[in-house]
């Protein structure tokens, strides 16, 4: 399997609230990196760089608006004589002016984001921008005959929605590869969501679209990140109204329990008939992850990767989370070997 990585993703190291201290993000550099490292060692295929894209291709999956804030952000924060990343601090809620953009920095880092999550430094934008061309770039990959194709992106997408950031994420790179196969000819396209986080800005992008069917499983919101989005009564809206399905696990799910759910989520991927899969792989579902509630063990990764295989359907893989870094590499490359010994 050919996989698609930019180094650029390294400008891009923020920091974030933990227990209410500001630390540096578990999303950091080294994790795509030790990916990258897994996949030379286990000579997963060829390793190519990304390819440039034009911005019409991220506003397809967002807001005008937003891809303009993220462009300016970090300029209109340094103007003010800051240094440190920027975050938010205040948020529109229930019943205020949730439609107009504020003026000032301070009031649009409110207006685009969901979270604190999701800092803005002085090279986001670059490493934003690459990660999505990594997307698109193993997405033309697919498009153009290959049957799968490992987009080892960072930073990750799935929290992105039309037009907020948060938890790590600024720019769906999901969404916007299957944009891209839609742009390109394609009718149907489904996204498998198997990080441990709910995809809220995948979902969110494609609520009320019949022809991207969204798929997720991952911690149940009641208890875990993004709390506010996730539970299983979420299935769409108007022509979207059963293009999305949630699977919300209780903490502590091991394989048995996740195979059900991923199982009945395969099922109605392929029952959708998409011309493309996108998978958001996040490995955060690992017993070990420092942040989330599962128990999948790294044979496990193999495991999922070989149903994944059972579509049968052109599949592009896209890294989302995982943060025990020590096993990252195996966990994610596992996955897409698990799914090439069933092809
Ligand atoms: N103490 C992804 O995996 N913080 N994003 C949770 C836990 C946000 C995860 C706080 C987690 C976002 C792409
Ligand atoms: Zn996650």
């Amino acid at each position: 399997m050919l996989t698609v990585f930019s180094p650029k993703h390294r400008l891009h190291h923020g920091s974030e609230l933990k227990d209410g201290a500001v630390t540096p993000s578990f999303e950091a550099p080294q994790r795509a990196d030790l990916v990258l490292a897994r996949v030379q060692a286990t000579k997963l295929g060829e390793i190519i760089g990304e390819r440039d894209f034009e911005r019409s291709c991220y506003v397809a999956a967002h807001s005008e608006r937003y891809v303009s804030f993220l462009e300016s952000a970090w300029r209109e924060w340094a103007e003010t004589g800051r240094t440190q990343d920027a975050l938010p601090l205040i948020w529109p809620v229930r019943n205020m002016a949730i439609q107009q953009e504020p003026g000032f920095i301070d009031g649009k880092l409110g207006f685009y984001a969901m979270d604190a999550g999701a800092p803005i430094t002085a090279g986001t934008w670059e490493a934003v921008r690459s990660s999505a061309n990594v997307a698109l770039t193993a997405m033309d990959v697919v498009l153009t005959g290959a049957r799968s194709a490992f987009a080892l992106c960072r930073p990750p997408g799935h929290h992105a929605a039309r037009e907020y950031m948060g938890g790590y994420c600024y720019l769906n790179n999901a969404a916007i590869a299957a944009e891209r196969c839609l742009s390109r000819g394609a009718q149907r396209v489904a996204i498998l969501d198997v990080d441990f986080h709910h995809g809220n800005g995948t979902q969110n992008i494609f609520y009320d679209r019949e022809d991207v069917l969204f798929a997720s499983i991952h911690g149940n919101p009641f208890v875990s990140y993004p709390y506010f989005s996730g539970y299983k009564n979420e299935t769409g809206v108007g022509a979207g109204d059963g293009f999305t399905v949630n699977y919300p696990l209780a903490k502590g799910t091991d394989w048995s329990r996740y195979f059900e759910a991923l199982s009945h989520a395969l099922a109605r991927v392929i029952a959708h008939k998409p011309d493309f899969v996108i998978i958001s792989l996040g490995v955060d579902t690992f017993k070990d992850d420092p942040i989330s509630h599962f128990l999948l063990e790294s044979d496990d990764f193999h495991r999922m990767g070989g149903c994944i295989a059972t579509t049968g359907i052109p599949t592009l893989f896209v890294m989302e989370g995982g943060y025990m870094v020590d096993d990252l590499g195996v966990n994610a490359v596992n996955v897409l070997q698990g799914y090439e010994s069933e092809t």
